[in-house]
C-alpha cells in the first residue's frame, strides 16, 4: 500500500501545531504530530524538505522499517527536530495501519489492559487561597490527583502558575509560550524556593487530606543536593511524584538524589530516545518515564522504552502539555491503554480553536481518559480549520538570577 502524498500543516489555533498528513494510493490518510514548542519551523523544514519526498511510493504499512530507515539513514541521529519528525511519521503510519485494521490503534498494541486512564489535572496559584480555590476546581471537574504548582514570594514569575501575568499582561494558563517575536525574561532564586514549597504541600495536606495524590514540577532548575533536599522535605506530603527535579542530561546526578529521599521521582519530558532513559532505568533512579509519544520518536519507541521499564516496575507518565497536539495526545493515550505499566497520564484540555481544528475522540468523564474507539488514532483535522490560522512567532520564557546569570527556566 504505496504512500503518494506526505504534506506538513503548520497552524495556530491558540498556539502553534505542526502535523503530518500521509496518503496512501487508495485514499487511506493518516495524522502524526511533530511540534516542538518555540522551535516549530525547524521540524516543519525537516519534515518538508528532507522526509517528505522519501516517504512517496514506500509500503504504509512498513512502520517499524519506515523508522529505522529515518533513524539510521539521516546518520546525525536524536535530537529534538529530528525525533519530532520521525515521531510524526510513525504517528501518521500506526493511524492508517488501524483505519485499514478497521481497529482503534491501542487493539494493535495489545488491546486495553484497563478500562480507562486515570489522569492528573494542572491547579496552581499566585498564593495559597487561589491555589485551594484551583484545587477544588479541578475536583470539580473529576480529576482524582492533581499537581500543585504556586508563585514564591521574592520571584516575580514563575513556571506553571496559571493566573500569573506574562509580560505581555495575558494569563498564563495552561501554554507557557508567549507570542511574539522574542522570548520572555523571567526572574528565579532557588533559596526562596525551596523554603516555600514544603509549607504549600503542608497547607494543601491540612486542607484536603492525605487521600489525594499530589504532583509537583521543579522544572529542571536544582543542583542535586537542593533536588535531595527538597525531596526529603516533602516526604511527610507523600508526593505521588516529584518531577524534573534536575537537569537530566546529568544522570550521576540522580544517584545522589534517589539515596537521599523515597519521594518518587519522574524524568524525561525532554528526552527523545530509549538511551536518554538507560541509565536511568537500568539503575532504578525513576519511578516515572515521562516521555512524549510527540517528542519520543512516536508510538513505536514509546511502547519498546516502557517494556524495558516494566522489567523495573518503573511505569508511565507520559508529557501530557497543551503543546503535544491532539494527534500526538491520542497516540500516547493508545499506548497508555495497552501497557502493562501505565503510571498517571497528564491532561489538560485544548483550547476551542484547537478543538474545531483537530477533531478529537478522546473521552474525559470523572477524571479517566479513553481514546475512542473509531479506527487508528481517532483525529481528523478540518485542513481548511487549520488553514485560517496562520503560523504566530512564540517562545517559551527563560530565567535569569537576581544578578543577571541565566538559569534554567
Ligand atoms: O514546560 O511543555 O510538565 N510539564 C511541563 C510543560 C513544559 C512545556 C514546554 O513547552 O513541564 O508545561
Ligand atoms: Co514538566
Amino acid at each position: 500500500m504505496k504512500i503518494i502524498a506526505a504534506d506538513v500543516i503548520v497552524t495556530s489555533p491558540t498556539r502553534n501545531f505542526v502535523t503530518l498528513k500521509l496518503t496512501t494510493e487508495d485514499g487511506y490518510v493518516g495524522w502524526g504530530d511533530a511540534t516542538l514548542n518555540g522551535r516549530e519551523l525547524a521540524v516543519a523544514a525537516y519534515l518538508r524538505e528532507h522526509v517528505c519526498q522519501l516517504l512517496i511510493d514506500r509500503d504504509a504499512h512498513r512502520i517499524e522499517d519506515t523508522w529505522q530507515f529515518l533513524y539510521r539513514s539521516a546518520y546525525w541521529r536524536r535530537g529534538p527536530v529530528t525525533m519530532a519528525s520521525i515521531a510524526a511519521v510513525d504517528m501518521a503510519l500506526w493511524d492508517i495501519k488501524g483505519k485499514v485494521a478497521g481497529l482503534p490503534v491501542y487493539q494493535l498494541l495489545g488491546g486495553a489492559s484497563r478500562n480507562a486512564l486515570r489522569t492528573y489535572g494542572h491547579a496552581s496559584g499566585r498564593d495559597i487561597p487561589e491555589l485551594f480555590d484551583s484545587i477544588r476546581e479541578h475536583l470539580d471537574l473529576g480529576y482524582k490527583s492533581i499537581r500543585v504548582q504556586t508563585s514564591i514570594p521574592g520571584v516575580k514569575a514563575v513556571y506553571g502558575v496559571a493566573a500569573q501575568r506574562q509580560a505581555t499582561g495575558e494569563r498564563y494558563d495552561y501554554e507557557p509560550a508567549g507570542r511574539g517575536v522574542t522570548p520572555k525574561e523571567e526572574d528565579w532564586d532557588t533559596r526562596a524556593y525551596l523554603r516555600h514549597v514544603p509549607r504549600v504541600f503542608e497547607a494543601v495536606r491540612n486542607e484536603f487530606g492525605p487521600e489525594i495524590p499530589l504532583l509537583h514540577d521543579g522544572h529542571h532548575r536544582m543542583t542535586p543536593l537542593e533536588a535531595a533536599r527538597l525531596g526529603k522535605d516533602l516526604e511527610p506530603y507523600d508526593l505521588y511524584w516529584l518531577e524534573d527535579c534536575t537537569p537530566a542530561e546529568n544522570q550521576d546526578a540522580l544517584r545522589t538524589v534517589r539515596a537521599a529521599t523515597t519521594t518518587p521521582l519522574a524524568i524525561g519530558e525532554v528526552f527523545n530516545t530509549v538511551w536518554d532513559f538507560q541509565t536511568l532505568i537500568r539503575e532504578q533512579l525513576i519511578d516515572y518515564v515521562r516521555a512524549a509519544s510527540t517528542h519520543f520518536g512516536g508510538i513505536s519507541p514509546l511502547k519498546k522504552v516502557m517494556d524495558y521499564a516494566a522489567q523495573y516496575q518503573i511505569k508511565s507518565g507520559f508529557h501530557g502539555p497543551t503543546d503535544i497536539s491532539p494527534v500526538g495526545m491520542a497516540a500516547q493515550v493508545h499506548v497508555g491503554l495497552a501497557i502493562h505499566n501505565f503510571g498517571i497520564q497528564e491532561y489538560m484540555p485544548h483550547s476551542g480553536a484547537t478543538n474545531e481544528v483537530f477533531q478529537q475522540q478522546i473521552r474525559f468523564v470523572d477524571g479517566y481518559l479513553h481514546p475512542g474507539d473509531a479506527p487508528g488514532l481517532g483525529v481528523e483535522i478540518d485542513e481548511a480549520a487549520a488553514a485560517a490560522y496562520p503560523y504566530q512567532q512564540a517562545y517559551l520564557p527563560f530565567n535569569r538570577l537576581a544578578d543577571g546569570t541565566m538559569h534554567d527556566w
